[in-house]
């Protein structure tokens, strides 16, 4: 690392690791995963643009795992958070803003009869699973590997992003019986799910799937995977979780599964839905939802569920994102920054997958086409790490994991792709052999 360019971010970093954990809040958040050594420390946010405590911009790419797709305090947000905080930024009671968010998540999201909001996707994911197992009277969950729900007991099995990145498959401390409780297959293989369900179909509560999987690097569904899993989940008696935590709001305005034609029971959201403050949501079919207390007994509560600050951030971000042409203009940025990225690694012989999906793609050091989360795991670490930094160095600043996306947001300009694929150029020739 060149510690002149970095000083400041590797005296916070020791400061840091003095009194949190892995100097980190989130492990997702350390390089661990790029060779270790102090993570940039940011110090502020414009646009397209993060600057580090030692005063270097960066292109960003992270988007903060995605939530940041306005780019960073877009002005009409700054002032929506503003005039929501001078309003008081808690009661511990109900809102009419809560209510207007609601409507239009439902809107936009018509599986989503019923709402509820939390403050993460965590939350989102976990009370989904416990309404599953209301609704059914049953424990078993089912999950695909290299899939990441958050970090609740039942998610941390095989899960993708951090705990892949950072090889804990399963988490310390999820007791045995809790993991004994979830199945985890591959994706994009029905005959898998088949004969899980062969074993298990009549103790199982619920199927959690992301529909487009952003935590193994961006993979799709195969044409009619989703609708096996619906039909064979519902023969069993098992419901269908949709996390869409990352997808929802991303590549269009509504969920995956609007673009997908699928209507799972329950849905979970979170990051862009909160414009960048702390919200998640889950929403399902009414007499599904009808399960949760205070109407029926499967129990969610929160101090900041809800919350109007957060919820005033949502609203302000569907506003802006409902706008015509948004989605189109995300979605042309990240073909023409994806063409370039992968047309600069084959000029310099490089063996790659690049799977984009809307505004969001993984570049994967493979040969062999990413389906799956075996197949994920060909892509190569040592390349993948090499690329981070020498991005890094040039003031481009992607997610520190070959599991995660490069996202694109509203701020980015055609220049900023250019001087992004200009660098990318530099590195992956600096990378041959
Ligand atoms: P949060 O609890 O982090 O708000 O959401 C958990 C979650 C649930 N479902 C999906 C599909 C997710 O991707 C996530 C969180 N995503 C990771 C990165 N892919 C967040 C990064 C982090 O944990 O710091």
């Amino acid at each position: 690392m060149n510690t002149d360019r970095y000083h400041q971010s590797e005296e916070l970093y020791q400061r840091a690791l003095d009194v949190i954990v892995g100097g980190v809040n989130s492990p997702a958040r350390s390089f661990k995963a790029v060779g270790g050594g102090a993570p940039v420390f940011i110090a502020r946010a414009q646009g397209a643009y993060l600057w580090d405590a030692d005063g270097n911009r960066y292109i960003d790419y992270l988007a903060a795992y995605g939530p940041v797709i306005l780019g960073h305090a877009h002005p009409e947000m700054t002032e929506a958070i503003t005039k929501a905080a001078s309003r008081g930024t808690l009661y511990g009671a109900p809102t009419e803003l809560e209510v207007q968010l609601a409507e239009r998540v439902r809107e936009a999201i018509p599986s989503m009869e019923r709402v509820r909001f939390v403050n993460s996707g965590t939350e989102a994911v976990m009370t989904a699973v416990r309404l599953a197992r209301a609704a059914t009277g049953r424990s078993r969950i089912m999950k695909f590997e290299g899939c990441y729900h958050g970090h609740s007991d039942i998610a941390l099995v095989k899960a993708g992003s951090g705990p892949s990145t950072l090889g804990i498959a399963d988490s310390a401390g999820v007791p045995t019986h809790v993991a004994a409780d979830v199945v985890s297959l591959p994706f994009n293989n029905v005959g898998a799910l088949k004969d899980a369900l062969d074993r298990w179909g009549s103790e199982v509560a619920a199927i959690l799937v992301e529909p487009v999987v952003g935590n193994m690097g961006i993979v799709e569904p195969k044409p009619g995977f989703l609708d096996e899993v619906t039909r064979l989940m519902h023969e069993a008696g098992g419901l269908v979780i949709y996390d869409e935590v990352i997808t929802a709001f991303r590549f269009t305005y509504g969920g995956a599964q609007n673009i997908l034609g699928q209507s799972p029971d329950i849905t979970c959201l979170g990051k862009i839905v909160g414009g960048g403050l702390a919200l998640g949501a889950y929403g399902g079919r009414r007499e599904l939802m009808d399960l949760i207390a205070p109407k029926g007994a499967a129990y969610q509560a929160g101090t900041l569920a809800g919350n109007p600050l957060s919820v005033s951030a949502g609203l302000k971000a569907l506003d802006i994102l409902r706008r015509p042409g948004t989605y189109e203009g995300l979605e042309a940025k990240a073909a023409y920054l994806a063409e370039g990225v992968l047309r600069n690694a084959r000029e310099f012989g490089h063996e790659v997958q690049l799977n984009r999906y809307g505004s969001g793609f993984t570049l994967f050091f493979t040969g062999t086409p990413v389906r799956d989360y075996t197949t994920a795991q060909t892509a190569d670490t040592g390349r993948f790490a090499r690329l981070f930094r020498g991005l890094l160095d040039r003031g481009v600043h992607l997610a520190p994991s070959r599991f995660e996306a490069w996202f694109l947001t509203i701020a980015h300009s055609r220049q900023d792709l250019d001087e992004t694929l200009e660098a990318t150029r530099q590195v992956l020739s600096d990378m041959r052999g």
